[in-house]
């Protein structure tokens, strides 16, 4: 018989937070007792004049505007004030996207070398404020935040969350609120699955039907739809001022359904399939030897490249089922190089590891075993992996038997699946050096909507970014338990739906903040 786990004691939840309860752990905390500082009507956030430092001081005024009611003016000033962001280099982490934080009774000071770097100190701030700064209207606070000192800076360079627009279609709203969520804990890249079998999602114009008929449908019986190039540059400046890149995704040579149903002249045989509403996967190929189907991915990948400000374009791979393995090399030999002639690199799913190699290609490992040999000669030929195996971090899976929505095939996962492993050292033949970072994907031939993505997300989310940001040594699931416990009260204020997991000890229904303040909203920053 196994042992029975005992089960958790819930946390109460309306105390301040403390620096005990920040996701992710940060790598280092000073508490300093008794001197809190409050906002106030009176408070301001004085920033560094470069605008990239400005933006990210409208996107946290906006935060406590919102969540207190005060006016919190920006100033582009770089002088002293109670909020203030600035760059700097002495006691800053040399990493770009560390931070320092610095809590005093006079006031709060973010500096970093980069806006990523203040932008997630203003993150961790967020989480040192009373949990309804994450409500939707003005609250009565008192807004106070304990006196502390962080000093941080990310594990791994990619922290990574996929959604997956092509089973069903999410509008741009949505996708901004996705944003918002994972940037509360310092995700820093987002994983478009723009196409697949079922729908189609980005406008190209060199090929318009893709948008306008490949994307006109989705799983079931909803209409789809697709990103104008406007929608997409939005989504990627929304991106960005939360210190996120986006990673575009164009899978083939399989999943391609929705693009034969548009142009019969991509597909083997000339003929358009009908489009396609099921979820099975690995039935639909491109012409891999037509030039045809080379002129088109030059088209694809140079439009997509030039609205892509991020160094990653996702060219898939997976599931080419009906396409021989000899096909399939000769393939990727050809479509590699058009993406590096658009400037950017190639990542792609695992299967892309057995062939040949282009300069910096990132592998993306979604499998459920712990080692792959086309991985490990893949990373000696210079590849890099962003591990994402499909048993501990893939969000589609359910987490027990009555989740809802999800699927099983790689096992029910549990938040502790997704949080008991270390990317380090979870590949053999693959070491930290080679592992560019984590990322969780969701799927969503089951989820139809936006309260679905979000409880499929939180937590598991969390247990992910954390895996990517904080110190190997510092992995500790009884504490991370105890910390998740104490996001739930911003979670709630938020209007996200989560997993109420039985592994973690959540604070008792009454304490956590009630709705006297609306969920909050993606905001038009
Ligand atoms: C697989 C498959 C996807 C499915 C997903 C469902 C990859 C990389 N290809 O992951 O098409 O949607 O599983 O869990």
């Amino acid at each position: 018989m196994s042992p029975v786990a005992p089960r958790p004691r819930p946390v109460p939840s309306n105390e301040l937070p403390t620096y005990a309860d920040l996701v992710p752990a940060p790598v280092s905390v000073e508490p300093v007792g008794g001197e809190h500082w409050t906002l106030t009507a009176d408070t301001a956030v004085h920033t560094h004049p470069a605008p990239v430092a400005v933006a990210v001081a409208e996107h946290l005024a906006a935060v406590l505007r919102r969540a207190t009611g005060h006016p919190v003016p920006v100033v582009a000033d770089d002088g002293p004030g109670q909020i203030r962001l600035r760059f700097a280099r002495d006691g800053v982490p040399e990493h770009g996207e560390g931070y320092r934080l610095d809590v005093t009774a006079d006031g709060v000071t973010v500096a970093a070398r980069t806006a990523a770097g203040l932008f997630h100190g203003t993150q961790t701030l967020r989480q040192l404020l009373p949990a309804q700064v994450e409500g939707g209207a003005a609250g009565p606070g008192p807004w106070t935040v304990p006196a502390g000192r962080v000093v941080d800076h990310p594990r791994f360079a990619y922290r990574g969350a996929m959604l997956d627009v092509a089973r069903h279609f999410r509008p741009v709203a949505d996708v901004l609120r996705f944003i918002d969520l994972i940037a509360l804990y310092k995700i820093n890249h987002l994983h478009l699955h723009l196409t697949d079998d079922q729908g189609w999602r980005i406008a190209i114009d060199n090929w318009p039907l893709l948008g306008e008929y490949g994307g006109a449908g989705e799983v079931g019986d909803g209409p789809g739809g697709h990103y104008s190039k406007a929608d997409y540059r939005r989504i990627v400046e929304y991106a960005a001022t939360r210190a996120i890149t986006v990673v575009p995704e164009i899978d083939v040579p399989g999943h391609t359904n929705a693009a034969l149903a548009a142009y019969a002249e991509l597909s083997p045989d000339r003929t358009s399939p009908p489009r396609y509403t099921g979820t099975e996967v690995g039935f639909s190929a491109l012409a891999v030897h037509s030039e045809t189907t080379y002129d088109f991915l030059h088209d694809v990948f140079t439009e997509i490249a030039a609205l892509t400000p991020g160094p990653y374009l996702h060219i898939g791979g997976d599931e080419a089922f009906k396409v021989p393995a000899d096909d399939y090399a000769t393939f990727m030999a050809k479509t590699q190089p058009l993406v590096v002639a658009t400037g950017k690199t190639v990542m792609g799913w695992h299967q892309l590891a057995v062939t040949t190699h282009s300069p910096g290609r990132v592998v993306q490992f979604w499998g459920t075993s712990d080692s792959d040999d086309t991985v490990t000669d893949a990373v000696r030929r210079g590849a890099r992996v962003v591990l994402s195996p499909a048993n501990r971090v893939y969000l589609d899976m359910k987490y027990a038997p009555d989740t809802p929505v999800g699927h099983d095939w790689a096992g029910l996962l549990e938040v502790r699946d997704a949080y008991d492993w270390d990317p380090g050292s979870f590949l053999a033949g693959v070491p930290e050096s080679a592992v560019l970072g984590v990322e969780a994907p969701l799927w969503t031939e089951s989820v139809t909507t936006m309260a679905e993505v979000e409880l499929m997300l939180f937590p598991r989310l969390a247990a992910v970014a954390e895996l990517g940001w904080s110190p190997a040594g510092s992995r500790d699931w009884t504490g991370f338990a105890r910390r998740l416990a104490a996001q739930a009260p911003r979670w709630t204020a938020a209007g996200i739906t989560f997993h109420r997991s039985p592994q973690i000890p959540w604070p008792a229904a009454g304490d956590v903040p009630s709705a006297a303040q609306a969920p909050a909203q993606p905001q038009a920053t």
